[in-house]
């Protein structure tokens, strides 16, 4: 018994060792290894997700430590239709999200990352999945209502983010304060260390609601649409997804899960099923 014992986890040993080792002899190009793990996974049957933990509604932990939100929602559900029931999320800073999914820590980020070239050069995106507003959040005591206003203040941005390169780029009369998170950020404008936070719109909103603070400045970011970060070259792994997607769009799963967490926000059509895109209104009164 023990013998036999001692030879099945032997074999079992052996049998990773070698779908390790034909797996970088390969590529994906072992058919017992696209069999076991058609999608390169690191850990079969897993999927390791990258995210952020204080970018309520759109990715958070809940109180019981529990990640939630629509991209966590959204992710969730088409990664179950591809086939993969675990899904594992992990908080990172968001400066060192990207690096993480690219260097194979994590097969895939989610976090309202919007797809730019620049990133593109660092790791591989599905199609896009949801685009809208980067805002400064303030108080409403600081009377912020356009760029000018900003000049000579504090603002903060989360390192990494589009927020921060579309303020080194245009709001060159503001001094910006790199954040490692929105929480710390925010704690600081509570505190006065700076004069406004530029975040994500839906994010700006939730915060604006917990805190005496207000959504001062919208600026447009529809040309970067938020995307899953996949690891460099699984065209498997971003093919499904992106099959996957297509699907939660078409039977109504984006919708639900849209008017779910951001209730009241207009509703973009693009994501709809293609039968409610022509000719429906844009500010979402489709009930
Ligand atoms: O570009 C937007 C997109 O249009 C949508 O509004 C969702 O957010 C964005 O992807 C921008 N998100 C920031 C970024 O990609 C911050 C992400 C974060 O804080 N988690 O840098």
């Amino acid at each position: 018994m023990k013998n036999r014992l001692g030879f099945r986890a032997l074999a079992a040993t052996a049998a990773v060792a070698l779908s390790a080792l034909t797996m970088t002899a390969c590529g994906s190009g072992n058919a017992s290894a696209e069999q076991d793990n058609p999608y390169n996974l690191i850990e079969p049957g897993t999927i390791r997700v990258a995210s952020i933990g204080d970018s309520k509604p759109y990715t958070f932990t809940d109180a019981e430590g529990q990640f939630t939100g629509f991209d966590v929602e959204l992710f969730t559900d088409v990664a179950h239709r591809i086939g993969i029931e675990n899904v594992v999320f992990t908080g990172q800073d968001f400066s060192a999200l990207l690096s993480a999914v690219a260097n194979g820590q994590f097969d895939v980020g989610v976090a309202a990352i919007g797809i730019t070239e620049e990133r593109q050069q660092t790791v591989d995106f599905s199609d896009g999945y949801l685009a809208g507003y980067l805002t400064v959040l303030a108080s409403p005591e600081k009377n912020i209502d356009d760029k000018d206003d900003l000049a000579g203040k504090r603002l903060g941005v989360v390192q990494g983010s589009l927020q921060e390169a579309y303020a080194v780029k245009n709001f060159t009369d503001t001094d910006i304060v790199r954040f490692p998170d929105n929480n710390t950020a925010v704690s600081g404008l509570n505190a006065g260390s700076v004069d406004a936070h530029f975040l994500d719109y839906e994010a700006a909103k939730d915060y604006s609601d917990r805190y005496d603070l207000e959504n001062a400045l919208d600026v447009p970011s529809f040309d970067a649409p938020a995307g899953f970060a996949i690891a460099p070259e699984n065209d498997a792994l971003r093919e499904a997804l992106n099959k996957a997607l297509a699907e939660a769009m078409e039977d109504g799963t984006w919708k639900e899960l849209y008017q779910k967490w951001f209730p009241g926000s207009p509703m973009p059509e693009q994501y709809l099923p293609k039968a409610e895109q022509t000719g429906a209104e844009s500010a979402g009164d489709d009930s």
